[in-house]
């Protein structure tokens, strides 16, 4: 989809001119049918190219040293990124992105996880896998067949381009209405290569939304960069999200207790979120302790 110019109005708090606001509203009716058929849309420039640069600085700056410890080699992952820098959460308002993630799964959508995905030079390959509640490996995981809707969304963020040579996400389109996914053993191997799979590249600053059940991977980071990136996922009101809270009963007794290891969001602060916009506040409020 392609950009906006005086989208960025709205995350600078003011409104938009009546004609920004139609195609707007065009881009998210356009994004909401194709992440329905085909699992997934494509929104360019959320955030402006002159603005990128200082987003995946903060965001370097502040995943480093702070990875979880089970990311394959070459990865890095830190969750609960929102504790550690704000620098991105105003775009989590960008019109388009925050309707689009309201017209498919409601207006009380809630921000799950905010990870950064790093892919550091010679990052090897990332095996196929469905996002959290599908992924089978999680203690947390919806048992298969899972119904056919859409429940969850994982939004991939690219803070530098993301291009064939340094491993851009890839994705079966159309995966997302499978009952299972490779993580549970079905359809392919998870390091199998895909016929129909495609990889999405794009310039820093565009956002890919998909439903969290596509198949997806990461080839090898074959470039001399990193490639720098955000999985920011989201959630209806109504998904029971306490197994990803440390110290909750549920994740007591479904991780904990058991002996797994598993994604866990820590809890935002009342310090970070007091300091969050006004329109990104309702996004996590759930998640405050
Ligand atoms: O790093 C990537 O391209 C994909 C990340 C991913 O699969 C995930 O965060 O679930």
């Amino acid at each position: 989809m392609r950009m906006l110019p005086g989208t960025d109005r709205l995350v600078r708090g003011e409104s938009l001119t009546d004609q920004v606001q139609t195609q707007v509203d065009t881009q998210i009716q356009t994004g909401r049918e194709q992440i329905l058929n085909r699992g997934y849309a494509i929104l360019e420039n959320v955030i402006p190219p002159d603005a990128v640069g200082g987003v995946c600085e903060g965001v370097t700056e502040a995943a480093i040293g702070r990875d979880i410890a089970n990311v394959p080699a070459g990865r890095g992952a830190v969750s609960g990124l929102i504790n550690h820098t704000q620098v991105f959460a105003p775009y989590l308002a960008e019109p388009r992105l925050l309707g689009l993630t309201r017209a498919v799964l409601g207006e009380h959508v809630r921000v799950s996880f905010t990870s950064t995905i790093v892919a550091l030079p010679g990052a090897t390959q990332l095996k196929w896998h469905a996002d959290w509640p599908f992924n089978q490996h999680n203690a947390g995981h919806i048992d298969p067949p899972y119904p056919d809707t859409v429940m969850h969304l994982t939004s991939i963020w690219m803070l530098t381009d993301f291009t064939p040579l340094n491993g851009a996400t890839t994705i079966v389109p159309g995966s997302h209405r499978e009952p299972n996914n490779p993580t549970g053993g079905y359809g392919i191997g998870e390091y199998d290569e895909h016929p129909e799979a495609v990889q999405v590249v794009g310039a820093a600053g565009t956002v890919m939304v998909m439903d969290s059940r596509m198949w997806h991977a990461a080839p090898a980071n074959a470039a001399d960069e990193p490639r720098i990136g955000l999985a920011i996922r989201w959630a209806p009101w109504w998904l029971n999200l306490d197994v990803l809270m440390p110290d909750s009963d549920e994740r007591r007794r479904m991780v904990d207790e058991p002996g797994c290891t598993d994604n866990q969001v820590p809890a935002v602060t009342r310090r970070v979120f007091d300091g969050l916009d006004e329109a990104v506040k309702p996004l996590f409020r759930h998640w405050v302790r």
